[in-house]
């Protein structure tokens, strides 16, 4: 048996999700294969959500260039799964490869963490699959290859990127079983990449194709959310930057009318913005904290990864809105109402303090001198304590004056 290890440090931001619950983010089920399981160009629009309640909006951006031929060998030749892995592009030798061939290779079983950009962590998670290296090998790439693209055979043609110069020393794994046993479809069985050391959407679900490129293509969230393209959770690479200036951020915020508007990384602090209507806003990464936000409207809103920290709350609605990751240290949330949001990866207190709570200490609630302040008027969901991490579970256990352990 292996010593469990601490769960500090996690990279920066990060926090555990609760014991036992892998939340299902983006896509929830893989396609049908098509005919020849060629990927099809153009109009596939955006409809996936990263994120478990569903409100994204499309955003119909233009899509990047997806592979388009391929040897004629490497149709059919599918497994029972009616699964098959193909490597093309800049390579000498395309291939194609049933999981029943891919277990054939040297296989390793491996843990690996998981850091979501919505800021959950998993720990030593066990995966069992083929170095992608092994497969690189195999296809031999060409001199002028620099990048990989990977596509899924999913809805909407999910896909992401790696330098290759990046695959010798972050060795991802083209797995099919975790702990144990076959991936669950839901979390990218039969065949998901696994990509240590970056964000996880950089772990492709339902991995189908690999393409080898000279030029880098942008993946799904990079191309169309403004994901960072190295996602490297020490460095806290999560987006790129943000969509607006401070100034055309001022102008956005002036008539309090943002519902339905999309942009990322929108700076909204230390600003008097009571009754703000934000419904169905795609507002990823924004920054509200020290703001004035009484009874603000942010229902169906998708605020993955924004700051409320010591913003002023009360009264504001966040029901069936995205929230995971969301900062809500030192913030008034008396009166708010979170039914139906995601709340993965939410704080409301600092980590580590809070971790202490557990064994025994005092939650120190507390950031730069202001209390989190929840009490029951702050309405949630019963399915809450399956979103939030020990720490921060144990803190609104006890904010709530519930029963430890709830
Ligand atoms: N095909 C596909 N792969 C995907 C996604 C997706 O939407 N579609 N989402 C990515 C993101 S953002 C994350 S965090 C992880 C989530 O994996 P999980 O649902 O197994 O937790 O898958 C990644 N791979
Ligand atoms: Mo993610």
């Amino acid at each position: 048996m292996k010593e469990p290890r601490p769960a500090w440090p996690l990279p920066p931001g990060q926090q555990l999700a609760a014991p036992g619950k892998w939340p299902l983010v983006g896509e929830r089920t893989p396609a049908p294969p098509t005919p020849a399981s060629l990927p099809d160009i153009g109009n596939n629009a955006a409809t996936g959500n990263d994120t478990v309640v569903g409100n994204d909006a499309a955003t119909g951006a233009s899509r990047a260039e997806l592979p388009r031929s391929e040897p004629d060998f490497l149709s059919g030749n599918r497994d029972a799964e009616g699964w098959s892995l193909r490597m093309v592009g800049l390579v000498d030798r395309p291939q194609l490869w049933t999981i029943g061939q891919l277990a054939e290779l040297p296989t390793v079983e491996r843990a690996i963490d998981i850091h979501c950009v919505t800021r959950w962590s998993m720990l030593d998670t066990l995966w069992r699959g083929v170095p992608l290296r092994v497969l690189l090998a195999a296809a031999a790439p060409q001199a002028e290859a620099r990048f990989l693209s990977f596509v899924s055979r999913s809805p909407r043609r999910h896909s992401t990127s790696l330098p290759l110069a990046d695959i010798e020393r972050l060795d991802p794994l083209v797995a099919w079983q975790w702990q144990g046993s076959p991936i669950p479809e839901p979390h990218g069985g039969p065949l998901r990449l696994i990509v240590p050391d970056r964000y996880f959407y950089k772990s492709l679900k339902w991995l189908e194709t690999i393409e080898v490129l000279a030029e880098d293509r942008l993946g799904y969230w990079e191309r169309e959310a403004g994901y960072h393209n190295r996602a490297d959770p020490w460095r806290e690479e999560r987006f790129v930057a943000a969509g607006v200036t401070r100034a055309e951020a001022a102008r956005i915020l002036r008539d309090l009318a943002l519902s339905g508007l999309n942009v990322l990384g929108l700076d909204g602090s230390h600003r008097e913005l009571d009754g703000l209507r934000a419904s169905h806003a795609v507002l990823r990464a924004a920054d509200f904290s020290r703001s004035q936000l009484r009874g603000a409207d942010f229902r169906h809103a998708n605020l993955s990864g924004a700051s409320f920290r010591e913003a002023r709350l009360a009264g504001a609605d966040f029901s069936a809105a995205d929230v995971e990751g969301v900062d809500f240290r030192g913030a008034d949330l008396r009166g708010v109402d979170f039914r139906g949001a995601s709340l993965f990866g939410v704080w409301l207190v600092e980590e580590t303090t809070a971790t202490r709570a557990l064994d025994g200490g005092n939650a120190v609630d507390v950031v730069d001198g202001r209390k989190t302040l929840v009490d029951a008027t702050t309405r949630f969901d019963p399915a809450v304590w399956e979103q939030l991490s020990p720490a921060q579970a144990a803190f609104l256990t006890q904010a709530l004056g519930l029963p430890p352990s709830a």
